[in-house]
């Protein structure tokens, strides 16, 4: 009842906003569709296609039938409001530059990067991650939190936005110290301000094979969210950024020199439609990156179930998911994983996989058991009981997935 208020309230607040209308192709499932439809009774789906097992394709996807639909770009935050509040998950729907790239993301995920094998999934640096595994503490991962749900909110519009990106920069430049084989850079976005922002460890001798560890830094509270919105999205997603940035840490005060380049990014704008990470997953894919693996931390410290890890299935690499499942095993073995789907492209990982590359999403809860406060200004470390004891376990899984992989050399070295 009171969300019900409270979305009402909001897409008031969105109406009353500045509507630029200014075009753009969006794919979007059958659900989605007609939701869009009761939002602009104007909208029309160009093409559609029923998603059909094809060996790449996740299971949850298939069997949904995904519409082509040019919109006005106003509409996207109302769009994402309704999804939210009717089909009880967020986004739901791809922006895409033109209508070439949304014909080409319709066919679903782009093939693999020709060349490109899968790396081994052997299990075979235990001295380097037991050592490093230990100074993980969680007490850092809570204050990272702290800092970044502070600001007012980390739209990706915002000054408070664009701010918060800035910090992360800023944080990350400090842990990376005066290393030359450690940079940071921010990466600008042609539509909006915020910058993602992306620490790289260059590998030793085989430094063209990269792996991809991200979470998102932006946060939203729907359509109206706007210079003043509080926004504090402790989970969704400083959660992510903060478990990422406490592996970091560990990574470089252990002076660990990977032999593939590893590459931390805290992505602008996910909660409009994946842009930021669409953006650079399309750059990537384009200049022929050999990214052999990508994982997203999106929501790392609300524990819903009796599970600690849920691997998502869906838009995800099933050898790179079971390879996540055997370091729990070997590195956690008192944590439980489980299993769970999104059904849609529910965060950044989506946008790896969309270009061919293997991705997985280990996330704090089952799907029906997800944080009731995401996207509200309840987003709080409180409403994760002030703790960071859970988003711990995700800086752990994702820094024996670093190790491991980081630690392998080029293909034709392996025996
Ligand atoms: C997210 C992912 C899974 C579930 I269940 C809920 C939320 C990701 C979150 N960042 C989001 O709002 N995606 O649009
Ligand atoms: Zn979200």
């Amino acid at each position: 009842m009171l969300k019900l208020r409270q979305s009402a309230l909001l897409v008031l607040l969105g109406l009353a906003g500045v509507a630029q209308a200014q075009p753009v192709w969006i794919s979007v499932g059958d659900q989605g569709y007609q939701l869009l439809r009761k939002l602009d009774a104007g909208a029309k789906s160009r093409e559609s296609r029923q998603l059909a097992a094809d060996g790449r394709l996740a299971k949850g996807a298939v069997g949904e039938t995904v519409h082509l639909v040019q919109v006005d770009e106003a509409l996207l935050p109302k769009l994402s409001d309704s999804i939210h509040e009717n089909l009880r998950h967020c986004g739901g729907f791809i922006v895409h530059r033109d209508l070439k790239e949304a014909q080409a993301a319709l066919k679903g995920a782009a093939a693999p990067l020709a060349g490109l094998v899968a790396p081994s999934y052997a299990i075979d640096n235990q001295a380097a991650v037991n050592q490093l595994l230990p100074q993980l503490q969680d007490s850092n991962i809570l204050g990272t939190i702290q800092s970044l749900s502070n600001y007012q909110n980390r739209f990706y519009t915002t000054s408070h936005g664009v701010n918060a990106s800035n910090w992360i920069a800023a944080q990350w430049k400090q842990l990376a110290g005066n290393r030359g084989d450690v940079t940071v850079e921010q990466f600008a976005h042609a539509s909006w301000p915020q910058k993602s922002v992306i620490l790289t460890i260059k590998g030793t001798d085989n430094s063209a094979e990269t792996i991809v560890l991200g979470g998102h830094l932006d946060s939203t509270v729907g359509s109206g969210t706007g210079e003043s919105s509080r926004a504090p999205g402790a989970d969704d997603d400083a959660s992510g950024v903060a478990s990422l940035t406490e592996v970091i840490r560990v990574l470089l005060a252990g002076n660990y020199q990977p032999r593939r380049t590893i590459k931390f990014m805290a992505y602008s704008a996910e909660e409009v439609g994946l842009r930021g990470s669409a953006d650079i997953a399309k750059r990537f894919k384009q200049q022929q990156a050999k990214v052999v693996g990508a994982l997203q931390l999106d929501m790392t410290n609300y524990q819903g179930d009796a599970q600690d890890i849920f691997l998502f299935t869906d838009y995800t690499n099933a050898a790179q998911n079971t390879f996540l499942a055997n370091l729990a095993k070997v590195y956690l073995p008192s944590l439980k994983v489980g299993y769970s789907q999104c059904g849609y492209a529910c965060s950044d990982h989506a946008s790896w996989n969309a270009q061919g590359y293997a991705a997985s999403f280990p996330f704090e809860s089952s799907f029906n058991n997800s944080n009731p406060y995401i996207h509200s200004r309840n987003d709080t470390l409180a409403s994760s009981g002030n703790q960071a004891k859970h988003a711990l376990k995700f800086s752990q899984l994702a820094l024996a997935y670093a190790v491991e992989l980081g630690s392998d050399g080029p293909a034709a070295k392996l025996r």
